[in-house]
């Protein structure tokens, strides 16, 4: 999919797709074949980058409005006096994710991808210095609402968060796998909404989610209400509490990235064909 909607290129990564003037009038070139090399390697540095300061990286995927946002509100608020966040937002276009963050006190940066449907380790590099890393515990990584994309792209985070609303159903691990298999733990969201839905089942989802050879936690939550909320919180202060152990020891840990959602990248090589100016 990625390789039809061309969406493998980004702000970020455009620079190593640039052709050299003496092959101007090649008609087609292969793209593709060292974007995801050029991305793990940015993604590792921006992971020393991130660990040099003994911040902890999550990075949060989900289909849009799912809560993401929501999500951060309320676990800046109710984490406020005990860790300090910040978070690079990502959405195609708006600032409105940034904006909603920094009502809540805290240093946002908002990246817009335009047409890419996930953000990649080139943007992420360029967001990074727009936060100021020495002053906080954790970066959050909103990425952008998509159940497939994100998944396949290493950012130079940690750990990663996959939401799962109840308005969505409860077969989505099943039918996007790619994207929950990577989570380190899933939060089932808008628990508050399960009276009117009758039909979504947490159990379900929880086995769909087990079912894909998948250990990883499963909270059910409402940001709205604050039902479920202090399990996320444990969660979350566990990590960081494991993160500043692991720095101490020059350890460091890598996210879960799907390889078969790398192949659907690599591919059938998206072509470029230069465009003539008159
Ligand atoms: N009832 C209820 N609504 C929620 C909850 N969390 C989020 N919402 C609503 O769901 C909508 C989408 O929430 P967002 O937090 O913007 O979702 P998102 O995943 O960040 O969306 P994108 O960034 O566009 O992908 C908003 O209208 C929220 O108020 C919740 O726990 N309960
Ligand atoms: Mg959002």
């Amino acid at each position: 999919m990625c390789n039809t909607c061309g969406c493998n290129v980004t702000d970020g990564n455009r620079h190593l797709l640039s052709i050299p003037h003496q092959q101007k009038s090649v008609t087609a070139i292969t793209v593709l074949s060292n974007l995801l090399k050029h991305n793990d390697q940015q993604a590792d540095q921006n992971r020393a980058s991130i660990e040099s300061h003994g911040v902890l990286a999550i990075n949060l995927m989900s289909s849009p409005g799912s809560g993401k946002t929501a999500l951060l509100e309320a676990t800046i608020q109710k984490l406020k006096h005990k860790l300090s966040i910040a978070v690079i937002e990502g959405d195609l276009e708006t600032e409105n994710d940034a904006d909603r963050i920094r009502a809540q006190g805290v240093q946002a940066y908002q990246i817009t991808t335009g047409t890419a449907c996930h953000l990649d380790a080139h943007l992420i590099q360029q967001a990074l210095t727009h936060i100021r890393l020495d002053e906080i515990d954790v970066l959050f990584i909103e990425n952008v609402g998509n159940l497939v994309c994100p998944a396949s792209f290493d950012l130079g985070h940690h750990r990663n968060v996959t939401l799962l609303s109840v308005t969505e159903g409860d077969d989505k691990p099943a039918k996007y796998p790619v994207m929950f298999r990577a989570s380190d733990v899933m939060l089932i969201t808008k628990t508050d909404l399960l009276p009117y839905l009758g039909d979504f089942s947490v159990e379900k989802a929880i086995r769909y989610q087990h079912e894909l050879a998948s250990q990883a936690p499963v909270l059910a939550l409402s940001s709205r209400s604050g039902e479920g909320f202090d399990a996320w919180l444990q969660w979350l202060e566990q990590e960081v509490s494991q993160h500043k152990i692991r720095i101490q020891q020059q350890q460091s840990i890598k996210p879960t990235i799907q390889a078969e959602g790398q192949q659907l990248h690599q591919q059938e090589p998206v072509r470029f064909r230069p465009v003539a100016r008159a």
